[in-house]
């Protein structure tokens, strides 16, 4: 078990009750979700929960209902993985459960990802629950790169842009038609897999890059795009935190980076930005939490690795990169800044850039029928990289939360047979980036007082 967050002077005796609770309330509730089955069943149940390797599980928080109420759970270092119209889905071991009863929330375990329970269930009608072999590896990833950079040699290169903290590459694919140019032409940057176990963020690069480098010279848009922009896919931009999620063969629930951070491991990247790091009560100061901001602005290799390449972009004093997605799951969700407050404008984000994110987002949500809202709807987030790559880079900067909209269509591991239908709903929405990415003020008819030259 992992220590408490808060350590060991400050913990009050309920949270102490409730630690001792912990193991058995979990196990209860995961052997047997409708309270049903005999004696025996249940303890054979139990002891498979006892097996799994990762303690890790999600849980519904009941009675969660406005954002401020959100951002409190997430103020207990609990990352939330999804908003209902009254509850909240959480990740959580059995002592950060035990945190969240003690602090008066009603909790109930769901069906674990892969576990039998989460087998008859879901949107995809009882499909069998995926496996790490459902998806790309880290290593497959960069093999299917090398791959797609060798059969397009004109539209694709490969840039490694330095090394996670364990020392594996992180990769950049550069895919524009005369590619080995540096044109003049607005530039477009897709990050993915900076959550570990958010692999069909991977898959979704992969396809991109397939999906391009097919179409070019046979799709009229897929062909112009090329010929106009310069978009660079960095497909795993968390490679430590995704080997260590899946290569053990069983998937672990795992967010962060593999950093050691004092008596834990991993930093939350998408709390580690350094605009207004740590400022809100978005991110949380326990190494042991989900949502760990690190020692300070940018403490994580991945993080300095990806400020380093975008700095890179600037040409002539000019930030070449004008848009960019950050790739999650899941949810459904397009999300835009800021997230560090519940104001739609606030200082470098004023009302035209607003509406500019508010237009293409909607646009690009009514293409793959995700949600479109500010990030802070949800609950407040710091140091997230959108909040970054708009404030101190002028970069139209989104999250797409990819499927299921719900926990029941498999969280974080869905199925791998959805992976082709669930990538290829973001193609028109990808289209509509680049497509915008020339002049986003042009989607609120303001290209001539923005847009000139
Ligand atoms: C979210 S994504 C947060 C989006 N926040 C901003 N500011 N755009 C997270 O990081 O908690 C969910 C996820 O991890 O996928
Ligand atoms: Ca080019
Ligand atoms: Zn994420």
């Amino acid at each position: 078990m992992r220590l408490n967050r808060t350590g060991r002077r400050t913990t009050s005796a309920a949270v102490l009750l409730a630690l001792a609770l912990a193991v058995p309330l979990g196990t209860q509730a995961t052997a047997s979700p409708a309270g049903s089955g005999t004696a025996a069943e249940r303890q054979a149940a139990a002891g498979q929960q006892a097996d799994r390797q990762y303690a890790d599980r999600q849980y519904e928080i009941s009675g969660v209902t406005t954002a401020v109420q959100r951002t409190e759970v997430t103020r207990l270092g609990t990352a939330i993985d999804e908003v209902r119209e009254r509850s909240v889905v959480v990740t959580a071991d059995a002592a950060e459960a035990a945190r969240l009863r003690a602090h008066g929330y009603r909790i109930t375990a769901l069906p674990a990802p892969s576990g039998p329970d989460a087998r008859q269930q879901g949107e995809d009608g009882g499909v069998r629950a995926a496996a790490p072999s459902d998806y790309h590896s880290y290593a497959e990833t960069m093999a299917a790169v090398d791959r797609y950079v060798r059969q397009y040699p004109n539209l694709m290169s490969k840039h490694v842009i330095g090394r996670s903290y364990q020392g594996r590459d992180i990769v950049a694919v550069k895919v524009s038609a005369n590619v080995r140019a540096d044109e003049n032409e607005p530039e477009v940057m897709f990050t993915h897999n900076i959550h570990a176990r958010e692999h069909l963020t991977a898959e979704m690069a992969i396809y991109a890059l397939g999906e391009l480098g097919s179409q070019y010279g046979r799709d009229q848009r897929v062909t112009r795009m090329l010929d106009s922009r310069e978009l660079w896919v960095l497909p795993v931009l968390n490679p430590d935190g995704k080997v260590y999620d899946m290569d053990s063969g069983q998937f672990r629930m795992w967010r962060k980076n593999r950093q050691p951070a004092s008596w834990a491991t991993g930093t939350d990247l998408n709390r580690n930005f350094p605009y207004k790091w740590g400022c809100c009560g978005g991110s949380s100061g326990s190494p042991s939490s989900d949502t760990y901001r690190g020692t300070g602005p940018a403490s994580a290799t991945e993080t300095r690795v990806l400020l380093d390449f975008v700095r890179s972009r600037v040409v002539g004093g000019q930030q070449q990169i004008t848009a960019h997605i950050d790739w999650h799951t899941y949810s459904e969700l397009i999300l835009w800044p800021f997230g560090y407050t519940y104001n739609d404008t606030a200082p470098g984000l004023n009302q035209d850039a607003r509406n500019a994110f508010a237009a293409v987002g909607t646009q690009m949500a009514r293409s793959n029928g995700y949600t479109p809202q500010q990030s802070s709807d949800l609950y407040i987030t710091d140091g997230s990289i959108n909040d970054t790559m708009w404030a101190d880079h002028g970069i139209f900067s989104y999250t797409f939360e990819m499927y299921p909209r719900s926990s029941s269509g498999g969280g974080f591991y869905p199925p791998g047979s959805v992976i082709p239908r669930e990538t290829a709903r973001n193609r028109e929405a990808m289209l509509i980036l680049l497509e915008n990415a020339d002049c986003m003020y042009r989607s609120i008819g303001k290209a001539g007082q923005y847009c000139s030259a």
